[in-house]
């Protein structure tokens, strides 16, 4: 018998654990976007990508005079006016700029490929465009930009509609009423500069690409309409969906969700705040998704007066002792890295979908893989939705990268709503299975508390996932034995451990050395080797010896790290760095690099490198050998 006080104690604990755990179901957190827009593209509206004018400000004279005062009539880029009739009413008039007779561009696509003197331009670029439109009464208007490097201010019709910090993640901008009947004219001026508050800070290894680098559109929807649905398969069997209904009736709506495939209906009304929760067990006929079968069904998500539609697969990914398991049978990642950069000589981070397929190709059907490490921020949602129908595997990760400022407020605030954006936007995808918190960080005290709250954050915003970080290692000799230690103290909140490693590249290890370094097993949780890679000059080869930047020295280093990596009986995946050369301020090597890392397993046109076929034929050979599909669970 339990003394009553004890008892007590845990009846207070049980309600409080019921209490955390219905407010978990709420699905947001206050670094949540208050307007999600799930399934943006599929919505009814305007796409606003194509030609646009743009103005270069590196002294950000359109937002600021030159004693610190607002910026002066004749300044103002933000402002609609047509400045050619303007001055010939007033011909005393000075303007020193015209947005609608300046140059023109093709957005999406960073400034880069504007003109060749903005090739390394860090600052404030204005661009605009005008577009015809009826909005029609009682429905709502949003801007969505799907991403603009790397804090942008938009203006409707010469009035402030709305700013965002962050490059990589999309913001939709409340415009009902600002749009108007006929001739509209939009304004974004876009500031590619970061500070050592932003994320990622201003040292990178990758080129920034300023500019608006995914779709600009406009969205209609109803007055109250159906602003996320997140529907997923649950570790316990069920299809679950959390829907958020936006607007002034949200609270008291009739929501349905179909998935007709599979003959399933769930219905629910709206509370107070417009969510509503429902769940039910799986029907036997369902086909999960998986590389092999990447099966995807269509879900409608419907309203009195809002239909939504999403294109789900549903899948489960967890982690049981050193295995990771995808629908319960235990799975070998066997990946690649991968930026944000199209192939070809001149890449401006205008990725479309047809970049995007050429490289995931390459993985799927080049490499044998199954898997893709989308680094080091989140990558456009058409590629996911990619990813989702060719059957591969993704880490999705935020640019919380190398040196962040940890003990700002701010940074911590910018990397929280970084990471909701990031999932909100893309929790209906099957093939993302992994969210990364961090690259490569160096260990402190705050630098833990900071990764801890994205780790809580992330856990409360979606609870089908894993969690994992780059990390970096500590070396030791023991009898002339290189150990290979993972003692960061982030491992402990973890769910995949990740490391980085270079032996044989970085640092004096003779690259025959490499296969022998041990790893010890300290953790009882499964490994990824997040990066691995050799540089190598597509094409060069030196006959008189194995040397760095040659196809087979990088050819080489691939051997001896799959040699090393076969040993370690944890290791449950990888995602070698990279696979295609990509542009980097930092590489200037005159012969090998000339501002690009060649680490790439193609070059930047997509030739192969000998490597490639060393990692391919280890692929194949371990696809076919089972461990990608070894039974460990019933
Ligand atoms: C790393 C970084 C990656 C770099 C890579 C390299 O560890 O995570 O961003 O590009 O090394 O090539 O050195």
């Amino acid at each position: 018998m339990l003394p009553a006080i004890i008892r007590l104690i845990s009846v207070v604990w049980a309600t409080f654990a019921l209490i955390q755990a219905a407010e978990a179901q709420t699905f947001r957190l206050d670094s949540s976007p208050d307007v999600v827009m799930t399934n943006a593209s599929s919505r009814d509206g305007l796409n606003l990508s194509g030609g646009w004018t743009w103005s270069v400000d590196p002294y950000r004279d359109g937002l600021q005079g030159f004693h610190g005062t607002a910026a002066g009539k004749g300044h103002q880029r933000f402002d609609p006016v047509d400045v050619d009739e303007a001055t010939r009413k007033n011909p005393g008039d000075l303007y020193e700029y015209d947005m609608r007779r300046a140059d023109k561009a093709t957005l999406p696509g960073s400034w880069v490929s504007h003109t060749p003197e903005l090739r390394y331009y860090q600052g404030l670029m204005w661009y605009a465009r005008d577009f015809h439109y009826s909005p029609k009464p009682g429905k709502r208007y949003f801007l969505r930009i799907e991403a603009a490097n790397y804090t942008a201010r938009v203006y409707l019709n010469g009035t402030f509609a709305g700013a965002h910090e962050g490059g990589f993640t999309p913001f939709t901008i409340d415009v009902t009423g600002l749009v108007l009947e006929g001739e509209n004219s939009i304004i974004v001026g876009v500031d590619s500069v970061r500070t050592d508050q932003s994320v990622p800070p201003p040292v990178t290894d990758w080129e920034t690409y300023g500019g608006i680098t995914r779709d600009i559109q406009l969205i209609e929807v109803p007055g109250t309409f159906i602003d996320e649905a997140w529907v997923r398969l649950t570790r316990d069997g069920n299809i679950a969906a959390s829907v958020r209904i936006n607007g002034n009736a949200c609270a008291g709506q009739a929501v349905e969700i179909a998935v007709p495939e599979l003959e399933l209906t769930m219905r629910g009304t709206s509370d107070e705040r417009g969510q509503v929760e429902l769940r039910t067990t799986a029907p036997h006929k369902l086909a999960k998704w998986s590389p092999e079968n990447p099966k995807l069904y269509d879900v409608v998500v419907s309203t009195a007066v809002d239909r939504l539609h999403e294109r789900i697969g549903f899948r489960t990914i967890e982690v049981k002792d050193e295995d990771i398991l995808l629908n319960g049978k235990s799975i070998f990642l066997r990946g690649i890295s991968m930026h944000e950069e199209e192939l070809g000589t001149s890449p401006a981070r205008a990725m479309s979908e047809s970049s995007a397929r050429a490289l995931l190709s390459e993985i799927k059907y080049g490499l044998h893989g199954n898997f893709v490490r989308l680094a080091h921020y989140p990558h456009s949602e058409s590629t996911l939705r990619l990813a989702d129908e060719m059957g591969l595997l993704v880490w999705s990760e935020v640019p919380v990268y190398w040196l962040i400022d940890w003990d700002s407020g701010e940074t911590l605030d910018t990397a929280r709503s970084m990471i909701a954006e990031n999932i909100h936007r893309d929790r209906n995808r099957a093939s993302i299975i992994l969210w990364s918190v961090a690259n490569e960080t160096p260990v402190s005290d705050a630098r833990n508390r900071f990764l801890q709250t994205l780790i809580s954050d992330v856990r409360a915003l979606d609870d089908t996932r894993l969690i994992t970080a780059a990390l970096l290692t500590r070396q030791t000799e023991e009898n002339g034995q290189t150990i290979a230690h993972i003692d960061d103290p982030l491992t402990d909140f973890l769910d995949v451990l990740a490391v980085n490693t270079y032996n044989g590249w970085y640092g004096d290890m003779p690259l025959d050395a490499v296969h022998d370094i041990k790893w010890p097993d300290d953790h009882g949780k499964p490994l990824i080797f997040s990066e691995f890679g050799a540089a190598a000059l597509a094409g060069f080869h030196d006959p008189e010896l194995i040397r760095k930047f040659s196809e087979e020295y990088q050819a080489e280093y691939y051997r001896q790290t799959l040699d090393m990596s076969s040993n370690i009986t944890f290791l449950r995946g990888m995602s070698p760095w990279i696979l295609k050369d990509f542009r980097s301020p930092r590489r200037q090597h005159p012969i090998y690099q000339r501002g690009w890392n060649r680490k790439g397993l193609l070059s930047e046109t997509g030739r192969r490198k000998e490597a490639f076929n060393v990692l391919a034929a280890h692929y194949k050979m371990l696809e076919a050998s089972g461990i990608a599909h070894r039974a460990t669970t019933d």
